[in-house]
């Protein structure tokens, strides 16, 4: 134990933080950690495109082609990366030798992911993936054409299938994940008829009921896509409104998925109070949904301190949502990752009980002169003790390794 963490939490005790407590929290909260920063949200069906209103941009050396390349890479990113870590899979990163329609996905094209997830110890969240297919050229769920929108139905329940035996054969509860792309470049005359195509889609992939330590469904709002600028169903009202009917299914926030001065931190409490779980993207908007690599900023501070102070930890599902093409990828993973549990550690180190106390004496003067002394406080040192507990290189030795790992791998692709 180093010097300077022991003087960190002198520090932090005597503002009444259990450093200890919060160091036992941050190592066994899980964050999921998402696939698809490794090879620019491809997948492994051989397409090769990315469409359906996202883009990765960039052209580093070095992605992922294939799924040993991906898990390799994943593998580096999780020594890196201190604490509790899923991961997160798309349904188009199946592990087949022939081409598999979506709606015939079925476990045995998972297996092998299983049986890697419980060599490395990692529980497994899962998504639909609805964009980069032809067949949903012109939407997915709430496609007019009732045979294309029976086709993604199909696809959903298979997902959910597979989700299910991810949970049973890690031991460790599926969290699905379902964003559908669908949405309009200006704004059509029938805003009804998708919106109500979306509900029936929705309660006929959720008829069957799940064991929901198996897996959980989450349903993911958008404000706007490229190419969907004007209209977009599956809004943050529409699926506010359709989890609030649908207790079992959690309403899913992206941090870049609102108008710009929008922040989903400001939202985490009001959906604390009506629905008893919920799912968080955490991403980084720059001037619109452009799933920039996860800072250690305000925005991202201030959803971990949400969640902590409101003492819900257990009921929201944390995970990651970016994708960089323009640097090193392994590195654009691990800085997000790290910051977002950084960001977790902080609202950890917060004295809640006594800036709770002091609100509720009317002493906004000291709660807010703590505050802001605690932006200075050595979490830097706690957070290196963290590390080296877990195992995995302090401070900036991670960078070095990434950079090697570079060398000698990524860059022979
Ligand atoms: C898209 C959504 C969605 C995707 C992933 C790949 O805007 O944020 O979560 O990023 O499913
Ligand atoms: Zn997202």
């Amino acid at each position: 134990m180093s010097k300077m963490f022991e003087v960190a939490k002198e520090q932090y005790a005597s503002l009444g933080v259990d450093v200890e407590k919060a160091l036992e929290v941050l190592a066994k909260t899980p964050i999921s950690i998402h696939c698809w920063q490794g090879d620019d949200v491809l997948g492994f069906e051989g397409g090769g495109e990315l469409t359906g209103g996202i883009q990765a941009t960039g052209n580093y050396p070095g992605r992922a082609r294939n799924i040993d390349e991906l898990r390799s890479d994943i593998e580096k990113v999780l020594s890196f990366v201190p604490g509790t870590s899923k991961v997160n899979l798309h349904a188009n990163y199946l592990d087949s030798k022939t081409p598999v329609s979506r709606d015939a996905l079925r476990p045995e094209h998972f297996a092998s992911w299983v049986e890697w997830a419980n060599e490395h110890g990692v529980g497994l969240d899962f998504n639909t993936t609805f964009f980069s297919s032809p067949l949903s050229e012109k939407g997915s769920l709430t496609n007019p054409d009732e045979g294309l929108r029976a086709f993604w139905i199909r696809h959903a329940k298979c997902v959910r299938e597979i989700a299910e035996y991810f949970g049973r054969a890690t031991g460790k509860t599926c969290v699905v994940n379902h964003w559908i792309h669908d949405g309009e470049k200006e704004v059509p005359i029938d805003t009804v008829g998708p919106r109500m195509r979306l509900i029936d889609s929705l309660n006929q992939i959720f008829t069957e009921k799940k064991d929901k330590r198996l897996m959980r469904d989450a349903v993911e709002s958008k404000l706007f896509g490229i190419g969907s600028e004007s209209y977009v169903p599956g809004s943050h009202d529409f699926y506010w409104a359709y989890v609030l009917l649908h207790p079992e299914i959690m309403l899913t926030m992206d941090a870049g998925h609102y108008h710009p001065t929008e922040l989903i931190s400001s939202k985490i409490s009001t959906v604390l109070c009506f629905a008893e779980n919920l799912l968080l993207h955490v991403s980084r908007p720059v001037r619109w949904d452009s799933d920039h690599v996860v800072l250690l900023d305000d925005e991202t501070r201030q959803i971990m301190r949400e969640v902590v102070r409101a003492g819900a930890l257990s009921r929201v599902y944390l995970a990651l949502d970016y994708f960089d093409a323009s640097i090193n990828r392994v590195i654009a993973w691990t800085v997000g990752a790290r910051n977002a549990r950084k960001a977790l550690l902080a609202a950890l180190l917060e004295p809640v009980a006594l800036l709770k106390k002091l609100e509720a004496e009317g002493d906004n003067s000291s709660r807010l002169a703590i505050q802001q002394e605690l932006l200075t406080m050595p979490m830097g040192a706690v957070w290196d003790e963290f590390c080296e507990r877990c195992n995995v290189p302090v401070a900036l030795k991670w960078v070095e390794e990434a950079k090697k790992y570079e060398q000698e791998v990524a860059m022979k692709r």
